[in-house]
């Protein structure tokens, strides 16, 4: 079972901070198999920590959706075209399957052997019986499935058309029903019975069997190799010998090559969906050059995903990684409103009004009695400052001031220090495009059935806006049509002032409300608000309950 420690879309500094934090808590009470990821890029400022404090970023994950590799079974068993059908038939009993995916000599994937096609071709329907004594199979080959050994001649390897024939009847109708075949590479299946095999050495067969283990008249044996027929002795009677050189057979000759194939890659449902109109119960799984990589049974499709989520720094699901839905939700640890998670189980759900989650991930630390190492100390303090505005947020609360002298001290870190390390990296307004600027930590929100996205950037100062005023107001513009969005703003904050401005694209009914000072269209001045979640948040939804209800 795998555990993924995930923050949300877009993520921000302490959404990549907690879930690293958290994965390694897990892994140091002993959970095996965690893994912290992000559902989404990382930013100059959180390049800058992980680098600083000598930490791998998480890994990226853009969707959890199940895919045919959580189930398929990559140990494929597979048969060659070239094996005789016997063997391919001992395959499917032992693993007890229905089929068997064909492959060449460079393990690319020519079809399907079902057990349906191979019963058709040892029981064919009574009138097209007498067609399987024809059986294309090399002599090696055919010699090999009864076990039989070379008495004189040539065991060739080389497939042909060959002709089973049971020398059973009395010799003057035996030269008779012989001479019918003389066009056939004829293999000729009898017991003791040496005026038949010498008439079948007269008439060069290919070769004779003799079967019932019996000995061999020498003077027999000697015309054959003077005649050059080969012969072959058999360990079984005659109906036996005949019945298993019938499974001599190429697989080639039985494949089914129009089937249905999936990748790795593709999504379960998708690939449900296909192999619910399919008779076949196996499908093989493709790589990109169409070579095996693994297979696919209808019983697979029921398999449990050994995959669990454990979200830190968001609990809606709007905000959560594509696929999230369709994985058990084991944990959720955040600082963030509510938004209408329900779950089957009860679960761990820590949320806590503090000013990061990289706070509470502190105290969790604190709480199992587990030392913080040192980077993890590190990236903890970078969580907490990046969201609290260096302490400076309204969000903050005492217990995050605590939390983050604690951390100095076990990272060696100023906490002053790094604050100011952290906001001079990679000023948004000069390092992203416009669109980038409004979407790189922007959060989707849903309320009464509006929709709208808020997004924030945080800088040193405002001195670089006005320059892309425009841009950013055209970016808010093009996603807000895109998305069919109520609104779409973003908050841009000056830390060292303490005060954010607010572009907002929206419907002119929702603009009417903000009743901030404006300072130009679609810009208002949000004098001591820096917080998203605690400030701009609530406000919004202030102005969208005034916002008339036909617009509904
Ligand atoms: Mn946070």
């Amino acid at each position: 079972m795998q555990t993924i420690v995930i923050g949300h879309r877009n993520p921000d500094m302490d959404s990549i901070c907690s879930a690293l934090a958290y994965a390694e808590l897990k892994r140091l009470t002993g959970q095996k198999n965690v893994l912290a990821a992000r559902a989404g890029n990382t930013n100059e400022r959180i390049d800058f920590v992980l680098k600083k404090f000598g930490v791998e970023p998480p890994a990226l994950i853009n969707d959890l959706s199940p895919r045919v590799a959580d189930v398929m079974q990559p140990h494929v068993v597979s048969v060659r075209a070239d094996s005789p059908v016997y063997d391919a038939i001992q395959l499917i009993d032992q693993k007890r399957m229905r089929g068997l995916p064909v492959v060449d000599a460079s393990n690319r994937c020519l079809g399907l052997l079902s057990a349906f096609k191979v019963s058709h071709y040892l029981f064919p329907p009574r009138e097209k019986a007498a067609n399987a004594r024809l059986v294309t199979a090399s002599l090696a080959d055919i010699v090999t499935t009864f076990g039989g050994t070379l008495v004189t001649g040539v065991l060739s390897a080389q497939p042909a058309e060959q002709l089973l024939m049971v020398g059973a009847m009395a010799q003057d109708s035996f030269g008779p029903r012989l001479q019918g075949y003389r066009e056939k590479s004829v293999i000729l299946f009898v017991g003791d019975r040496p005026h038949i095999q010498a008439l079948a050495i007269a008439a060069r067969v290919h070769a004779i069997v003799v079967t019932g283990d019996v000995a061999i008249d020498e003077t027999i044996r000697a015309a054959a190799e003077a005649a050059g027929v080969t012969m072959i002795a058999s360990p079984h009677d005659t109906a036996t010998s005949v019945l298993l050189a019938r499974g001599a057979v190429r697989v080639e000759r039985m494949i089914e090559g129009d089937y249905q194939s999936f990748h790795a890659d593709t999504l379960l449902d998708d690939a449900r969906h296909l192999a619910a109109q399919s008779a076949a119960f196996i499908f093989p799984v493709l790589d990109d050059h169409g070579g095996l990589a693994g297979i696919l049974s209808k019983s697979d499709f029921l398999k449990e995903i050994p995959r669990q989520l454990i979200l830190v720094d968001h609990n809606e699901l709007t905000q959560a990684v594509r696929g999230a839905d369709k994985v058990p939700i084991i944990e959720i640890i955040d600082h963030h409103k509510l938004g209408g998670f329900s779950s089957d189980t009860p679960i761990l759900f820590w949320n806590n009004p503090v000013g990061s989650t990289s706070t509470i991930v502190a105290l969790c630390y604190q709480q199992l009695g587990i030392p913080v190492p040192a980077p993890i100390a590190g990236l903890l303090m970078s969580g907490i400052v990046a969201d609290t505005l260096n302490l400076t947020s309204p969000t903050t609360t005492p217990v995050d001031c605590d939390a983050l002298n604690r951390l100095a001290k076990i990272a060696q870190v100023n906490s002053d220090e790094l604050a100011t390390e952290i906001f001079c990296v990679g000023s948004p307004l000069l390092t992203m495009s416009p669109e980038q600027a409004i979407s790189a930590d922007a959060k989707p929100y849903e309320e009464n059935g509006h929709t709208f996205s808020v997004a924030q950037i945080e800088e040193l100062t405002f001195a670089h806006f006005d320059e892309k005023r425009d841009a950013l107001l055209a970016a808010l513009d093009a996603t807000r049509q895109r998305d069919g969005l109520l609104f779409a703003c973003l908050l841009v904050t000056d830390i060292n002032d303490q005060s954010s401005l607010l572009l907002v694209q929206g419907a002119d009914e929702f603009l009417r409300t903000i009743d901030y000072p404006q300072r130009s269209p679609h810009i208002w001045e949000l004098a001591g608000v820096v917080s998203r979640k605690k400030q701009l948040l609530p406000y919004l939804l202030h102005c969208l309950a005034q916002v008339r209800t036909s617009l509904r």
